[in-house]
Parts: C-alpha cells; sequence; structure tokens
C-alpha cells in the first residue's frame, strides 16, 4: 500500500507525471491537506522552476467535480454513459468472475490488456499491470503509438537511445528543430535554444509542415511537403560530402559505410530534393551550408516526421547527420531523438517476464485497435483499458468506436475521468493522480531520475494502478509474491541494473533524500550496434529487409482525396489530457484546419468559415484559418478534442490505421483528406 504521511500544510517536492519529455521538478502547496498550488521547483537542474500552462492549472483538473470517485458499473446503452456506482468488493468480483469464465472458454489470449503512459510512473505504466497480465497470460500489447518507428530507426543508427545530454545544448550555436513543435511539446529545450541565442548568437532553425508556435520564434523556418524530410536530409548530405563539408578523421574513427554512403547521396541533388520537399533548392545549399560550418551544432529531432509511413526511415536518417560533421566530439552537439538509454532501468525486474508461461502469446498492435476488436481471430472478448483513452487518441476511431460497441465485449477502463472510452465501459473503475502515488520516473529527454511520494490522500475511493492489479492479482488466486511487493521494494528492484553503470548511484535512498539524482552519463564510446560504430550502412537494415544506406520512400498514394491532413497536438492538451477541462478548451477556443490562402480561394473558403473535412473513414467540422502558414495541399489540426454533443472533432476518424514501415508505428500524419465549405 502507498505509504501516505499526513502532511496538511506546506510545500512539497513532486513531478510531472504528463507523458512529455521535460518531466519536470514540481513543488505542491497545501492548505488543510489539499492541493492549493502547483509550481515549478526552481532548484531542479533543467526545469529551473518553470512549467507549462497545462500543470499550473493542473488542481483544477485535481480536484474537478468531473473526476470519478467511485467504481461504477454500466446501466445503459454502450457510449450512452450511464452508470450506477458499486462497491470495490463487487467491482472486482465482476471482473474476476468474468475473466476465470473467459480461461475457461477461450483462454487467456481473449483477454487484452490496452494502457499507454498517461502517467509516466512506471510503476503505474508498466510495473504490477505487467506482472499481472504475465501472469494471466493476456494478449499482448504492441505499445507502438508514440515512438516505436522512430525508436527502431534510431537504433539501426546509433543502437540505442542515445542522444546528447540536453543541459549541454546551451553550448550550441545552431539549433535544428525538425519537426517538433518544442514551445508546446519540449518548452526546456526552446528555452535553453533562446538563451543560446542571446548568450552567443546560437541560430535557430525549424523545419516543419505548419508554421507553429516554434516556427514563430525562430530565425529561420521551413516549411517542408508532409513525409518528405529524409530526401531533405539527403539533399544536406548530397551538399556535405559535395563541398567537402564533412570530418573526415571523425567519419573514418567512428562511423562505418562513410564511402558507400558519399556515392549514394550523389543521386540527392538539390534539385531534385526540391521538388520533393517543396525547399527550394537555394534553401537546401544554405542549410546544407550552415550545418556544415556551424559547430556545435544540434538537431532536435521531432515525432512528426516520424508518425509518417517512412517515419522510421526518416529518423535513421536524420540521425546520420550529426556524424557527417563529427559533432558527437563537440559539447553540445549532436542529437536528441530519446534519451532513454542512459536512464535503462532495470525492467525484468519490475515487469517480470517470466510469469508469462507461453512465450507464443500472440501480440497485438495498439494501432490496429479497431481492427483487432473487429476481426482478429480468435476474438478479444474482454479489454481492461488504463492510462490511455483511445476511443479518442488511436488511429481510425470510428473502428474503434464500432468495436467498443461489441455487446460481447466486456470492457473495463481505469481512469480519473469518464473519458469517451469509459462510455463504453461495462466497470469504470476511479484511478488516482499521480500526486496520490508512490513512483519513479525516468526522462526520455534529460538525465534524472525523479521520486513521487504521496502528496495528497487518494481522491474518494480512487485506488492506483499498481493497487488494482494487486487487488485483482488476489481475485484471481495469484500467490506469486511478486503481487505482495511493495513500491519501495519495486523501485529498489527496478534501480538495481548492471546492465546499466549510469545508474549506480541511484536508489530508493538516494531518491527519497535527493529527490531527484542525475544519471552519471556520458555519450558511450561503444555504441550498441553491431560494428560498435554509428551505422552509416546498416547490414542489419539489410538483413531485415530494408535498403542499407538512407533512401527516400515516398508516402503511400491516396489518390481520392487531395489534401495532406496532419492532426497534431495543441499547446494547451496533452494528447486528449485537459480537453475536458474549460480552462484549456476556452484558452485554445475551438479546433481550426490551416489552409493555404490559393487552396482556400479554389474551395471558395474564407478565413473562419466552418468546413466539413472528410474521407472514406468519416467526416470532422472544423473552422477554417486561412494564409500562409502551411504550403499548398497540406491541412493541418491541432488538438486531439473531445466531442461534446453533437459537435464533430474527432480528428482521428480521419487518420489512417495503416503500420509504419518500422517498429509497427503509428502513421498519424500519411492520411489524405477532402475539405468543403459547409454551406
Ligand atoms: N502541449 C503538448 N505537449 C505534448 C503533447 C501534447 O499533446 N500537447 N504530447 C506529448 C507526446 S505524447 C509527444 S509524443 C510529444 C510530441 O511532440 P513533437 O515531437 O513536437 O511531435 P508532434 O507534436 O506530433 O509533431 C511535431 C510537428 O511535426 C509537424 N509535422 C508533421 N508531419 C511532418 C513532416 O512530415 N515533416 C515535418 N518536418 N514536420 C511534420 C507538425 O506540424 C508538428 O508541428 O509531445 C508531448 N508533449
Ligand atoms: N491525431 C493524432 N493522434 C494522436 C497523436 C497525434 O499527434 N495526432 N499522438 C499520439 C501519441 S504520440 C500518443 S503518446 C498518444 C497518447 O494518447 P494517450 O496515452 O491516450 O494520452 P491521453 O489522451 O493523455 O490519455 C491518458 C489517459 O490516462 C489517464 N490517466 C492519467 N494517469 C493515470 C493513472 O495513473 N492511472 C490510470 N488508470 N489512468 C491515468 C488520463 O486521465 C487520460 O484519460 O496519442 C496518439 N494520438
Ligand atoms: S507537461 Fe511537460 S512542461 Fe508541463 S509541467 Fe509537465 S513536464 Fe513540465
Ligand atoms: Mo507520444
Amino acid at each position: 500500500m502507498s505509504s501516505f504521511v499526513d502532511r496538511s500544510n506546506g510545500r512539497f517536492h513532486s513531478v510531472c507525471s504528463l507523458d512529455c519529455p521535460d518531466q519536470c521538478g514540481l513543488i505542491v502547496h497545501k492548505r488543510d491537506g489539499k492541493i492549493t498550488k502547483i509550481e515549478g521547483d526552481r532548484d531542479h537542474p533543467v526545469t529551473k522552476g518553470f512549467i507549462c500552462n497545462k500543470v499550473r492549472h493542473m488542481a483544477d483538473r485535481i480536484y474537478d467535480e468531473k473526476r470519478l470517485k467511485y467504481p461504477m458499473k454500466r446501466a445503459g446503452a454502450k457510449g450512452e454513459g450511464q452508470f450506477v456506482r458499486i462497491s470495490w468488493d463487487e467491482a472486482v468480483d465482476t471482473i474476476i468472475t468474468r475473466w476465470k469464465s473467459l480461461l475457461q472458454s477461450d483462454g487467456p489470449e481473449s483477454i487484452l490488456p490496452y494502457s499507454f503512459y498517461g502517467n509516466m510512473g512506471n510503476l503505474s505504466a508498466e510495473g504490477m499491470d505487467r506482472r499481472f497480465f504475465n501472469r494471466l497470460g493476456a494478449s499482448q500489447l504492441d505499445r507502438s503509438i508514440c515512438n516505436a518507428a522512430g525508436a527502431v530507426g534510431y537504433k539501426y543508427t546509433m543502437g540505442a537511445s542515445f542522444g546528447v545530454d540536453p543541459e549541454d545544448t546551451i553550448q550550441s550555436k545552431l539549433f535544428i528543430f525538425w519537426g517538433i513543435n518544442a514551445v508546446s511539446t519540449n518548452m526546456h529545450q526552446a528555452t535553453i535554444a533562446q538563451q543560446a541565442r542571446k548568450q552567443h548568437g546560437a541560430k535557430i532553425v525549424v523545419i516543419d509542415v505548419h508554421q507553429n508556435k516554434t516556427a514563430k520564434l525562430a530565425d529561420w523556418f521551413i516549411p517542408i511537403l508532409p513525409g518528405t524530410d529524409t530526401a531533405l536530409a539527403l539533399g544536406v548530405m548530397h551538399v556535405l560530402f559535395s563541398e567537402n563539408m564533412t570530418d573526415e578523421a571523425f567519419l573514418r574513427e567512428f562511423t562505418v559505410g562513410y564511402d558507400a554512403l558519399r556515392e549514394h547521396v550523389v543521386q540527392y541533388d538539390p534539385h531534385t530534393v526540391s521538388i520533393i520537399t517543396g525547399v527550394p533548392a537555394e534553401d537546401i545549399v544554405r542549410l546544407a551550408r550552415m550545418y556544415g560550418t556551424t559547430s556545435p551544432s544540434f538537431i532536435r529531432i521531432g515525432n512528426g516526421p516520424q508518425h509518417h509511413d517512412n517515419g522510421g526511415m526518416f529518423v535513421r536518417t536524420i540521425s546520420c547527420l550529426p556524424a557527417l560533421t563529427g559533432q558527437w566530439n563537440e559539447k553540445g552537439g549532436g542529437a536528441i531523438k530519446g534519451n532513454s538509454a542512459y536512464l535503462a532501468y532495470n525492467t525484468d525486474a519490475l515487469q517480470r517476464p517470466e510469469l508469462l508461461k507461453d512465450p507464443n502469446t500472440r501480440m497485438i498492435n495498439m494501432n490496429r485497435l479497431g481492427e483487432a476488436l473487429l476481426s482478429l481471430e480468435p476474438p478479444v472478448k474482454s479489454l481492461y483499458v488504463y492510462g490511455t483513452n483511445p476511443a479518442v487518441v488511436a488511429p481510425s476511431s470510428q473502428k474503434v468506436k464500432k468495436g467498443l460497441l461489441r455487446d460481447d465485449l466486456f470492457t473495463v477502463v481505469h481512469d480519473l475521468f469518464m473519458t469517451e472510452t469509459a462510455k463504453y465501459a461495462d466497470i469504470v473503475l476511479p484511478a488516482t493522480s499521480s500526486f496520490e502515488n508512490i513512483d519513479f520516473y525516468t526522462s526520455y529527454w534529460h538525465h534524472y531520475v525523479q521520486l513521487q511520494q504521496p502528496v495528497i490522500e487518494p481522491y474518494f475511493e480512487a485506488k492506483s494502478n499498481v493497487d488494482v492489479f494487486r487487488m485483482l492479482a488476489k481475485g484471481m488466486g495469484f500467490a506469486e509474491s511478486a503481487f505482495d511487493e511493495t513500491e519501495e521494494e519495486m523501485i529498489t528492484q527496478s534501480l538495481e541494473n548492471p546492465q546499466n553503470p549510469y545508474l549506480k548511484d541511484i536508489n530508493y535512498e538516494t531518491l527519497a533524500k535527493h529527490q531527484y539524482v542525475k544519471a552519471n552519463a556520458s555519450f558511450p564510446k561503444v555504441l550498441p550496434t553491431p560494428s560498435g560504430k554509428i551505422e552509416l550502412y546498416s547490414e542489419r537494415m539489410k538483413k531485415d529487409g530494408y535498403p542499407p544506406l538512407p533512401t527516400y520512400i515516398p508516402l503511400q498514394e491516396e489518390a481520392d482525396h487531395h489534401f495532406q491532413f496532419i492532426a497534431a497536438p495543441n499547446h494547451n492538451f496533452m494528447n486528449s489530457t485537459f480537453a475536458n477541462q474549460s480552462k484549456h478548451t476556452s484558452l485554445e477556443k475551438e479546433p481550426l484546419i490551416v489552409l493555404h490562402r490559393l487552396d482556400a480561394e479554389m474551395l471558395n473558403i474564407r478565413d473562419g468559415e466552418q468546413v466539413r473535412v472528410w474521407n472514406a473513414q468519416g467526416e470532422v467540422w472544423l473552422k477554417a484559418d486561412v494564409g500562409d502558414s502551411v504550403l499548398q495541399g497540406v491541412a493541418v489540426t491541432q488538438g486531439l478534442w473531445e466531442n461534446d454533443q453533437d459537435s464533430k472533432r474527432l480528428v482521428n476518424t480521419l487518420t489512417p490505421d495503416r503500420i509504419a514501415d518500422m517498429g509497427g508505428g503509428a502513421v498519424f500524419f500519411s492520411g489524405k483528406v477532402s475539405i468543403e465549405k459547409i454551406k
């Protein structure tokens, strides 16, 4: 059980639990046992007291009247949202009875857990739940919705998620934000870039399909056609090689395949690349010269271009660039896609894979949830959702909803709110917020491990993920000691990782004392690639059926519709989190669709008019935002809005559930739509 210490008043250390690279240190103010204010921890070495607007308003969410207080069971039709209160005993009994009967009739694979990182705490997101579902033998979930393609792509080049320490990037003289809206999604990296600009005149370049908030503060915004970034990177390489701006000594010592790459990129001359990308040839040359002559330079590789059919190859390609100019040898030089390898903890100790008896247990890709519910054989008969809101965030959401409507599907949703997904549940369970739990956090951007200790008591009857899975294990009669361990024990085991020397001095005690501890990490001298070097040419890729050299492969053709549809995150929501809070929705006002003025003219659409955006999967209604912040043929919307009343705002209605080139990744941004004025 969580050990709650009654500390009714004062200021308490905490950490932001949201799925955001910054993982800010927080100070929580309390009076009479309640949170009154949340602010940044000024002593935190990376986040330094600055936090985003979303979390400054977090107390409103914690005490929102709409928060789930008790377990409930469905009292109306699926999707209607009619529920009645039940006890925890009844909720657990109902689940266990149903699952025991399914084990008999259909076997454990008929049960599918469905989760993501609504709470980044490792115990909450990938701890007791994994132990439980491994022991149950349930279908496994391939958690590929976020950065799976990019992680695999980066691995081919670099071996694992090792990038530059973001604290060092203050030294950089050139920041390239490549398909990342950092002002909204990695605000401290944007702050460091602005500080470097002030201190020593660093330049900020943004490459994006949309002139977003980050592009607005850049020294140079390069608009590009969606899904063509790999070609741009190859064009930059072409110029670097042909104008002798490469670091030959570095290439010889730390890479393999540079001669093959040099020859390979001859075909990607600026003129050819310009036709593919929509970036003028002279800008390609200018970008390459800027990159080739500025050191240290830093590329922040975003998730945007990675959420495409060719997203894995994009990251594989971009991650070759810093090696060409020897940037990994410069303090603050290099790139970040993710930095999770520095803080790799002992996942086996936490998740107990040995509890899963059948190694052939099926794996279901979370990006194909709709298909899995509608047509998988043998069928999924029960779905257990926690820490995610698939009816809103998963691709092709009308299919997901159709699947959730199935009468014979027994669905349980554990969340803090009655999400759109929860409305389809048979049983809804109330979750604690991270401020009510004990957990440990490992950022995927900076190098700090952080501890969360409970700041407030659980809200009404809410329970943490760890506690719920303990109850379910007891109910199922699982006798293994893995289900009795305390959170402190689980944290201790996780941090004992002989595979990762960087964590050597970090344990529960040091965390309890210091709250956040930096891993003693540095960029590895020998990378975990087959050659130990940066692989510009990858034999492993060839074996896996990919071109061994970085190669531009166009997006899949969808000839029926004209506009490339980019449904990206917005500033004031976190995926679908906060889309149910009026403070956040009123800051965002309403969902827009950004169009080029010539496209709008052609469609007879004026700025501010409501438009219908549609394809074969369905339709969405959005307000036109007409201007020149996208190229022609591109349509951008931001934010995963909820559908309230009759509004048609569920943008994932229109996104494809195809799978990316690598890692089973999602391709949210590769779909196409048509657009017309609502008459
Ligand atoms: N405020 C806020 N912060 C967040 C989130 C949120 O929802 N809101 N979500 C969190 C999560 S889970 C994640 S994964 C990260 C994601 O954060 P980012 O890494 O910033 O990724 P996205 O926001 O998906 O997309 C970034 C940019 O890619 C652009 N883009 C799309 N396609 C292309 C393309 O083909 N080429 C180029 N060059 N650009 C393209 C989009 O216009 C967008 O501006 O943010 C996290 N932080
Ligand atoms: N169109 C489009 N779709 C996208 C994206 C995009 O850019 N465009 N981005 C994609 C990406 S990168 C991601 S990562 C996914 C993210 O999608 P999700 O992982 O679904 O993220 P959220 O919408 O924030 O939902 C998290 C849910 O977890 C709940 N929660 C929080 N803490 C806890 C807890 O401790 N226990 C339990 N049981 N529940 C908790 C929250 O209340 C919330 O309802 O969305 C994807 N969907
Ligand atoms: S969402 Fe990101 S920027 Fe905002 S407080 Fe949390 S970690 Fe910091
Ligand atoms: Mo994500």
